[in-house]
């Protein structure tokens, strides 16, 4: 999807103020910013950073409900269930791809994950004993992941707000048929509903907790901002989640694990919202820094991935090689 011949990791342009500004002023005019285009190291590096992590969740976040395929409870789940883990790996390819075209490899990214240097979203490592979990994972994780995506697909960096687009398309289909899981299980028995119940409360906070830390601790806001990368900070865009989500829990009969939740009609400028409990950022940031139920398991079923494809990366090396050869000779 997009050119892989690049580009200036080693950018040596002098970033004085002139260079400084004249970026700047493209960035208020909402123009593009591409590959080949002049760039400041930091808004570089930004994006590696961002955009890695990003297509490091998207393969991690195969992981929790790929463990449910084989017990998906019918056909139609199963296929269901099928195509949106593979449309999760999609996504991490093209986001990689987006990545590369800032000049860092594939194969750096992936060493970055692996040593625990790249991180990725706190939210996959968590466990999903129970097939609730799938549609939870729906629901409310692609839930929070459209509202943070679709400001993306604005971002001053053209190839991956462009990749953004289909992602959130996809996302939408994902967070419609993890509703419509959670709404058939509160229509169930009295069993299934509570069921549904249970996993709300384990994924609820978690899925707060994917916005990333409040403004005030947030490093990168501040530039991201500025940069156009990010259109709202991590607080605005939790507090949009959380008057959407709320009175989807509401419809289907399904109560918050929140005690402090209430209508406030005051917030957002007189346009209502909800105020909420407070999130416990000591269990965010233990789960971040690899302390997390699922993060050990994670990184060794990557792992595997990674050593058990070494194979393939050197055939097709091989192969490129025995091509460019030919080529050459002819
Ligand atoms: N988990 O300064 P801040 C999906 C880190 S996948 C872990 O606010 P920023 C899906 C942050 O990296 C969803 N770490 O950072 C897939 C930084 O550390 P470093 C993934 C987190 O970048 C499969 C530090 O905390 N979505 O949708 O301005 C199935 C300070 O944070 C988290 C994306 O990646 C976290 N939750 O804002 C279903 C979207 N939050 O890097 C669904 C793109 C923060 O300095 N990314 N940290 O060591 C973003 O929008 C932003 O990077 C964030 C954080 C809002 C996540």
């Amino acid at each position: 999807m997009y050119s892989q011949g690049l580009i200036g990791a080693d950018d040596k342009t002098a970033e004085d103020q002139a260079f400084l500004d004249a970026f700047q002023k493209r960035i208020d005019a909402e123009e593009k910013i591409e590959p080949n285009d002049p760039m400041p190291a930091a808004y570089r590096s930004t994006l590696i950073r961002m955009i890695g992590q990003h297509a490091h969740s998207e393969i991690v976040g195969m992981l929790p409900e790929g463990n449910w395929i084989t017990r998906a409870p019918s056909l139609r789940r199963k296929v269901a269930l099928l195509a949106k883990v593979q449309d999760e790996g999609g996504h991490g390819l093209y986001l990689y791809s987006a990545a590369e075209t800032l000049g860092v490899s594939r194969e750096q990214m992936t060493e970055e994950l692996l040593s625990g240097k790249a991180k990725y979203s706190s939210i996959f490592n968590y466990p999903t004993p129970t097939w609730a979990d799938i549609g939870t994972i729906g629901w409310l994780v692609d839930g929070a992941a459209i509202m943070n995506q679709v400001p993306l697909c604005r971002c001053s960096y053209g190839p991956y707000a462009r990749a953004m687009i289909r992602v959130c398309k996809e996302e939408s289909f994902h967070q419609r048929q993890g509703y419509e899981l959670v709404q058939n299980l509160c229509a169930g028995t009295t069993e299934q509903k509570a069921m549904a119940q249970d996993s709300l409360n384990r994924w609820w906070w978690p899925s707060l907790m994917m916005f990333g830390p409040s403004d005030t601790d947030s490093q990168h806001s501040d530039l991201s901002m500025k940069w156009k990368i990010k259109r709202f900070t991590n607080d605005e865009l939790r507090q949009k989640f959380v008057d959407a989500t709320v009175p989807q829990a509401k419809l289907i009969g399904l109560s918050m694990p929140d005690a402090d939740l209430k209508w406030n009609a005051d917030k957002n400028n007189g346009q209502g919202g909800y105020d909420f409990g407070a999130i416990d950022w000591d269990e965010f940031w233990r789960v971040v820094k690899g302390h997390g139920m699922m993060n050990k398991d994670r990184i060794k079923a990557r792992k595997k991935a990674w050593d058990d494809g070494a194979w393939v990366r050197e055939a097709a090396q091989a192969y490129a090689k025995k091509q460019n050869t030919q080529v050459a000779a002819a």
